[in-house]
């Protein structure tokens, strides 16, 4: 997708440091951390929410992903949260799938 920000940072055209990258996948810190650990786990292709997602194994590469980078910051010991918001309700913002990794203070529930 030419104007999506996510796939920019993706395909390497909006210079980001990934904390994690794989064939299908890469994070990066949130530029607008809302935990003192935020960082953003996207798939490399294009999907605008979860509801588009047509392959199983895109949710295993996200969440597998997810879960090497928490254990490699070392967030399993206190804890964290992952959240995939999904459409306008679910307060989606960036039309590019995305799963959110916050840590690092207590998380409220339930999520305003
Ligand atoms: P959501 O509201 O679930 O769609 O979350 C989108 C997140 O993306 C939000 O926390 C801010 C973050 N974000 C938006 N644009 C950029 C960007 O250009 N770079 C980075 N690192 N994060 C971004």
């Amino acid at each position: 997708m030419d104007d999506c920000i996510f796939c920019k940072i993706a395909n390497g055209d909006i210079p980001t440091d990934f904390i994690y990258s794989d064939e299908n996948v890469v994070a990066f810190r949130d530029l607008n951390p809302q935990a003192p650990v935020h960082v953003l786990v996207i798939p490399k292709k294009h999907y605008k929410s979860g509801i588009e997602v047509d392959n199983p194994s895109v949710w295993s590469d996200l969440m597998s992903s997810a879960v090497k980078v928490a254990r490699e910051l070392g967030l399993e010991k206190d804890g964290y949260r992952m959240v995939i918001n999904t459409g306008e309700q679910g307060g989606q913002t960036v039309p590019h799938l995305h799963l959110h990794l916050l840590a690092g203070r207590n998380l409220g529930w339930p999520p305003g």
